[in-house]
């Protein structure tokens, strides 16, 4: 099987370091990069998981390196923390080593490298904001036509977003909202996106049956691995909260190793980069084209990611 080079630049939650484990396990992926940028995590922990995940699940040659990016407006503290309980699952820490080193240059710098060092175009995956995105196009423009076409877990075409915070009328989504301006610049390019959205994920929420297969599976120590970081999150039981957790970034993730999961409509959008609208994506007539997700077959998509899981 031809393998797809992929950079992969997340940002730590529980469902990012997931992504890491099965881009892993994906046998049509080959990844050239991993970054972290310190948006929904703390930097040192979704760093130290990242390596050990690779440690643990991968076949070495990678390091992990750290964006040195700061966005606009900050995530919640409690989802931040979330890096911390997956850095310490004892799974992660039963050889008492970390071999995958950490990168010497910043995430952006890193990503121009990784491109710039294939032949072939790389398929950037992001499950966090674009602020590495966009400060790498504006250093190296050239990447642009190295670039096969980004994959992003951000935005919403919804009137209701996932942002409640104060001064905000909460149309966004969180991975525009954290740095709106770099979503706009990263707009402003030719790069084919393809988007999962909210509206594509509210089909994957994190539900108690779920839950309770990958427990009957713990057996398989990958299986355990899904088992115990959902176990971090809380899941959709009676009605969805602002704290409910959705599959988003595994959803995204997921679309690679089988792109027939999902069905993807063509939209023409904006981004909004100020105000209390701010990191809001709207559906606009003269708008850059992006490629939507508007349908997932939801017992696929579990039934591939816990496949991935059991080829531990
Ligand atoms: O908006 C979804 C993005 C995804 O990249 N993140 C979480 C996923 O990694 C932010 C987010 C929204 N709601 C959250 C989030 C929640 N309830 N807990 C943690 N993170
Ligand atoms: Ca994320």
């Amino acid at each position: 099987m031809t393998k797809k080079p992929i950079y992969f630049n997340h940002d730590g939650g529980v469902d990012d370091l997931v992504s890491l484990f099965l881009l892993l396990k994906m046998d049509n992926v080959e990844l050239t990069g991993v970054s972290v940028i310190p948006a929904d995590c703390y930097l040192e922990p979704a760093v130290f998981a990242s390596r050990k995940i690779i440690d643990r699940f991968g076949n070495g040659g990678l390091d992990v390196s750290e964006s040195n990016s700061r966005g606009k407006n900050p995530f919640p503290k409690d989802w931040r923390m979330h890096a911390f309980y997956v850095d310490a699952l004892p799974i992660l820490n039963e050889s008492g080593e970390i071999r995958t080193p950490v990168a010497e240059k910043p995430a952006h710098l890193h990503m121009i490298d990784a491109i710039r060092n294939r032949d072939e175009k790389t398929t950037l995956l992001f499950t966090g904001p674009l602020t590495d995105l966009a400060r790498a196009l504006d250093i190296a423009p050239d990447i642009e036509e190295k670039i096969e076409k980004l994959i992003w877990m951000g935005g919403t075409f919804r009137e209701a977003g996932n942002v409640a915070e104060p001064e905000h009328d909460g149309t966004a989504e969180w991975n525009v909202f954290w740095d709106p301006e770099a979503a706009g610049r990263v707009w402003e390019t030719d790069i084919e996106i393809d988007l999962v959205a909210l509206e594509s994920t509210n089909q994957v929420p994190l539900t108690l049956d779920v839950r309770e297969r990958w427990a009957k599976e713990r057996s398989h120590i990958g299986v355990d691995f899904l088992g115990q970081c959902y176990a971090m999150v809380p899941p959709l039981v009676h009605f969805s909260t602002n704290s409910t957790y959705y599959l988003w970034d595994v959803l995204t993730t997921a679309t690679i190793g089988k792109k027939d999961l999902v069905k993807v409509e063509t939209i023409n959008s904006t981004v909004i980069t100020d105000g209390p609208s701010q990191g809001r994506t709207v559906e606009t007539a003269d708008g850059r084209p992006v490629n939507v997700v508007y349908d997932v077959d939801r017992d696929a998509f579990f039934d591939y990611m816990t496949e991935l899981a059991r080829r531990v």
